[in-house]
Order: structure tokens, then C-alpha cells, then sequence
């Protein structure tokens, strides 16, 4: 795609980029977003599934699905919108990755520096002493695996109502502040607290840019809003930042 003149000219003077990404830059990969029409929560209720309170009252639903998802991750490929990531991950001076999703496709993509906000579906934990979990080739079918402390083993995501990785959020809020350029990539800015991050980047009034296929609540404050899918304008942003990095100084 091409890309407005003016954010061309603005991505001349960056140096230091933080990335936020969310379910749309998935979807390419074929993986459903949450929201939308063709969404999770079009058909389930969060509360029902991506809540700790939901795991209690019905572990063997909860456990269903998310066996469900890991089963559709076992052919999932990194797309064009992932891979561009990592060419500007090359061509920036600084640079962080911080996604939303669980589906570890930015670190099969080959991106370095990542901090995962709700954690990863591949990984288990127990629910009662927190202890990470290795499963080995672990399949649910119907029964809830349990922990050597008795707990429920469950999916190492971040339900609502939990509290992010301490480590992982605090990377993020400083890459969030000590940006001068922060994309926003294919999320709905609506769950916090990773919707304030755009926020915490522009008191430092950096240069905030929203690539969605759709308007969010993040849309009108951004420097530009480029209506298109990750794979086609994160491509663009990298050929400009690599072009910029190859001309002589
Ligand atoms: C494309 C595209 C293409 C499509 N290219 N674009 C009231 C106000 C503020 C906050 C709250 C509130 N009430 C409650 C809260 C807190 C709550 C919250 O934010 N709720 C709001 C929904 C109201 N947040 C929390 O509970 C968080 N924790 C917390 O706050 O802790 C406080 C605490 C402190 C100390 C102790 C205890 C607690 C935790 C949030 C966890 C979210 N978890 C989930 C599930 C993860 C596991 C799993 O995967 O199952 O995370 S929910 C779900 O939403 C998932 C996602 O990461 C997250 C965000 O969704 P995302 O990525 O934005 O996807 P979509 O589908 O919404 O959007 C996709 C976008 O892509 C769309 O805009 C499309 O247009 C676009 N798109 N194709 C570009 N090709
Ligand atoms: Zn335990």
C-alpha cells in the first residue's frame, strides 16, 4: 500500500519504535479476532469462558476451548504483517514488541524484543499455586489436569479480572513512554490496561499511528489512522524504514 506523505516524512526523524499488537494482526494467519462478527465473543459470552470464575464453575468448557484453539494453532504460520515486524525490529535503533495475543506467532516470526500482556496458550500453570507446568504432548478431552499441590491446571492466559505479568507490563509502559514512534496493530482498544499504552506514548507526544481495517476508539487521537489490514501497511512501514536506514547519512 501506499503510505500518506506526511507519516513518510515522520518516519524519517524515528528512532526508537514500541509496537502494540492485538487479534487483527492474526487474523491473516486465519486465527478469529475476539470481537466482530466472525469473532469469539460473537458466539460466546467472555464471562463464560476468559474469566477465572468461568474456569471454576465449568473447567471441562473452559479447558474445551481453549483445546480447541491450540488444535487450529498447529498449522498456523507467521503472515506478511508478523514478518514485517521483524524488518523493523532490524532497521529501528530501539525497539519493543508488545502484543496481546497468546498465540506466539510474533516469536515463530522470528521478532526478539517481546513482551506477552496476557500471556501464551501454549504454556500451563496451576490455578491455585501458580506454578508454570510442562504437560509434555498434553491433549484435554474431558478431564481437568491437576497440579502436584492439588490445584487445577489451566491455560497460562490472562483472564479478566487478573492481573498482567508484572515484568511484561512494566517493559511495555517504558517502551510506551521512551518511544517516539508507537504503532497500534490490529486491536480493538478496548481491553485494558494495554488501551492506555497510546496514551502513555503520546504525553511524550510521540508519533502515534493506528493500522486497523476498522475505526476504534483510539482512531481520532491518532497522528494517522491507516485503514488497512496489518499485512499490507506494516510491509509499507518497513520498506520506508529500511530505505532510510540504507541511504547514506
Ligand atoms: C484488523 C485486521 C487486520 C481485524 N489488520 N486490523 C472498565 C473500564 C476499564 C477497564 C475495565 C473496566 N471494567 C473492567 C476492566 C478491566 C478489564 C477490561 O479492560 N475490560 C474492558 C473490556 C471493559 N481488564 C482486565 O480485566 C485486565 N486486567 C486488569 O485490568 O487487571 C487489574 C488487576 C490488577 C491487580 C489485581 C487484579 C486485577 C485483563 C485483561 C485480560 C484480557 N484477556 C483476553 C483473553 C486472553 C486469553 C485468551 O486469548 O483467551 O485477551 S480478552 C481478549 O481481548 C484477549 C485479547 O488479548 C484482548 C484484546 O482484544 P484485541 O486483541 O484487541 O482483539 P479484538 O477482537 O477486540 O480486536 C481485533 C481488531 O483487529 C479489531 O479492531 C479489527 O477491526 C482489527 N482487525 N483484522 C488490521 N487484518
Ligand atoms: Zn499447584
Amino acid at each position: 500500500m501506499e503510505l500518506p506523505k506526511d507519516l513518510i516524512q515522520a518516519l524519517d526523524n524515528v528512532e526508537t519504535i514500541c509496537v502494540l499488537t492485538g487479534a487483527g494482526i492474526s487474523a491473516e494467519s486465519g486465527i478469529p479476532t475476539f470481537r466482530g462478527p466472525e469473532g469469539y465473543w460473537a458466539k460466546y459470552r467472555p464471562e463464560e469462558l476468559a474469566t477465572a470464575e468461568a474456569f471454576l464453575r465449568d473447567p471441562v468448557l473452559v479447558w474445551s476451548w481453549y483445546q480447541h484453539r491450540r488444535d487450529a494453532l498447529v498449522t498456523a504460520q507467521p503472515n506478511a504483517g508478523h514478518r514485517a515486524l521483524v524488518r523493523i525490529e532490524g532497521a529501528a535503533r530501539r525497539f519493543a514488541l508488545v502484543t496481546q495475543n497468546v498465540d506466539g506467532l510474533h516469536r515463530m516470526a522470528g521478532s526478539r524484543n517481546q513482551f506477552e500482556l496476557h500471556g501464551n496458550i501454549r504454556i500451563n500453570r496451576c490455578h491455585n499455586c501458580g506454578s508454570e507446568i510442562d504437560l509434555g504432548e498434553f491433549h484435554f478431552q474431558n478431564e481437568v489436569p491437576r497440579c502436584s499441590c492439588g490445584g487445577m491446571i489451566r491455560p497460562g492466559v490472562v483472564w479478566f479480572g487478573e492481573a498482567l505479568p508484572a515484568q511484561a507490563w512494566a517493559a511495555a509502559v517504558q517502551a510506551a513512554e521512551s518511544c517516539d514512534c508507537f504503532l497500534s496493530v490490529g486491536t480493538s482498544s478496548l481491553v485494558y490496561p494495554a488501551a492506555g499504552l497510546p496514551q502513555i506514548a503520546m504525553k511524550r507526544a510521540s508519533l502515534v499511528v493506528e493500522i486497523n481495517t476498522e475505526t476504534t476508539p483510539l482512531s481520532a487521537a491518532a497522528a494517522h489512522h491507516l485503514r488497512a489490514s496489518a499485512g499490507s501497511a506494516l510491509p509499507a512501514i518497513a520498506d520506508v524504514l529500511e530505505q532510510r536506514s540504507a541511504d547514506p547519512v
